[in-house]
């Protein structure tokens, strides 16, 4: 802290991530200069009405002099090789995230977690469990909350969830257990390729105790000391059936009956074994994960249940943003209905639609396709139409389901194109199901 109260501070981004560091230096006695791309970014109003004295410049990066300041806070949005912060980097600029200067000054045992999906499931579960177990436990990262938030609280342990952007600008993080737990294409609009999106994933591996992967996916691990892996069989964690009954199993031996879980499906099932093994460092007994696991109920817009009508089941599946997410969903929700009618499209962030193929064809009725990127995922499925709104979706969707099937919204895009985010798309989704 001393270090950065005798620096010239720069925070680039004032969305929830610039915020929060803003908050912190002010707190802490630093005032800061602060940037942003768009004319009025999110924390416009807020920063003139409680820090008035700090600089601010809104607009085009040029005007921003970034290569004369000590240090950038950058946020994740932006990406590193901006021409601009790439030009300060190349000047002697340091360039952190905020997740590294939380690195730098916390002092609390940090569980962390990434991957392509289910990230705020796990973290969301976790923090459940921790509390039944009568810890005193912060959440903070990509779900939401700026990890800054969390430095200054009575905490036993945090939990943060970490996006690739966020990684990308982290070092020092360490980390008492840490698990990727998949890696499927997300953001291709931002990294050159796959690789460098994975390795930006990897560097959570950096500094940690122990090192949770995937079983089923090699991308997740890497060699390390200490390492437990998890996987729906054949795993350190995994589910194994004894007399007909399935068991959360841990190193071979039954822990707790996979039906205390109350969110539904075999990934489901995955990311209560991955929370198992990301807090087996904390000694947590049987009894709070067996509390916690019933208690959570899911979080909204993933796989959530709206409603049915005339014997059809409506799943919004909003947070699908990526082609991964969609195909889990279909192979989830297939086991129990006829068929599926999907609903997606919106901006596919460069994505390869090939994983969808198969199960497009073997679990759906129809596919309806709307947002900016329709055109990509038409040519995919014989019965597929081309629609203007979500809401022709819904009512063309309606009309061609029968009953014992499930009208599915997983988009498989970012809802960016049409929507302010996720979930404005996912309740607009509920409101239209709602007026069937
Ligand atoms: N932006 C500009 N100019 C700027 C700064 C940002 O145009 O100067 C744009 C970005 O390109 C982006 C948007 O503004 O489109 C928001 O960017 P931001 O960096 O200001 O974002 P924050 O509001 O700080 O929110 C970020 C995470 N957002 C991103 O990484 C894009 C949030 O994750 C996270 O909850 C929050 O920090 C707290 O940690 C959101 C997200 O979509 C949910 N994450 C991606 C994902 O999950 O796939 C990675
Ligand atoms: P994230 O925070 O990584 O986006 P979420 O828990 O919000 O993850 O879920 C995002 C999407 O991924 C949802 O559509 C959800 O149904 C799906 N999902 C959840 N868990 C998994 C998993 N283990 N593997 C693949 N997809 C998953």
């Amino acid at each position: 802290l001393d270090k950065l109260k005798q620096q010239h501070i720069t925070i680039l981004g004032l969305g929830v991530t610039g915020l929060g560091i803003v908050r912190f230096m002010v707190q802490h006695g630093i005032t800061p200069k602060v940037v942003d791309t768009r004319a009025v970014p999110p924390g416009a109003d807020w920063l003139a009405h409680n820090v008035p004295e700090c600089e601010a410049v809104f607009g085009p990066l040029a005007e921003a002099a970034l290569t004369r300041t000590d240090l950038i806070v950058i946020s994740p949005g932006i990406p590193l090789y901006d021409r601009y912060v790439a030009q300060a980097i190349a000047d002697g600029t340091e360039v952190i995230g905020d997740v590294e200067l939380f690195a730098r000054l916390n002092d609390k045992p940090v569980v962390a977690v990434t991957g392509s999906n289910g990230k705020s499931t796990v973290v969301s579960l976790a923090t459940e469990v921790c509390k039944a177990a009568g810890l005193k436990v912060g959440l903070g990262g990509n779900i939401g909350t700026s990890v800054l938030d969390l430095l200054d609280q009575e905490l036993d342990l945090i939990i943060l969830e970490l996006s690739s952007f966020q990684l990308e600008t982290t070092q020092s993080l360490q980390c008492i257990s840490a698990m990727i737990l998949n890696i499927t294409e997300d953001h291709m609009d931002r990294y050159p390729d796959f690789d460098a999106y994975c390795a930006a994933k990897r560097r959570i591996h950096q500094q940690t105790d122990l090192l949770v992967y995937n079983r089923d996916d090699e991308q997740t691990y890497q060699k390390h000391k200490n390492v437990v892996s998890v996987g729906l069989s054949n795993a350190d964690y995994c589910i194994e059936t004894s007399s007909g009954q399935e068991f959360f199993s841990v190193l071979g031996e039954a822990f707790l009956p996979a039906n205390c879980l109350s969110i539904p499906g075999k990934h489901n099932q995955f990311n209560a074994l991955s929370v198992m093994a990301i807090l087996r460092p904390f000694d947590i007994d049987k009894q709070a994960f067996e509390k916690g696991f019933g208690q959570f109920n899911g979080l909204a817009h993933r796989c959530q249940l709206v409603a049915e009508i005339s014997g059809i089941r409506y799943f919004n599946d909003s947070k699908a943003t990526n082609v991964g997410a969609t195909v889990t969903a279909l192979e989830s929700l297939s086991d129990e209905c006829e068929k599926i009618i999907l609903i997606l499209g919106g901006d596919a962030k460069g994505a390869d639609t090939a994983p969808l193929n198969a199960p497009l064809r073997m679990h759906c009725r129809a596919v309806l396709c709307f947002g900016k990127d329709a055109d990509l995922f038409t040519p995919l499925h014989d019965n597929s139409m081309k629609v203007a709104t979500l809401q022709e979706a819904v009512s063309e969707a309606s009309k061609q389901a029968k009953a014992g099937d499930i009208v599915l919204l997983a988009p498989a895009c970012a809802s960016i194109d049409m929507y302010p985010n996720y979930m404005v798309r996912g309740e607009e989704f509920s409101k239209l199901v709602g007026e069937l």
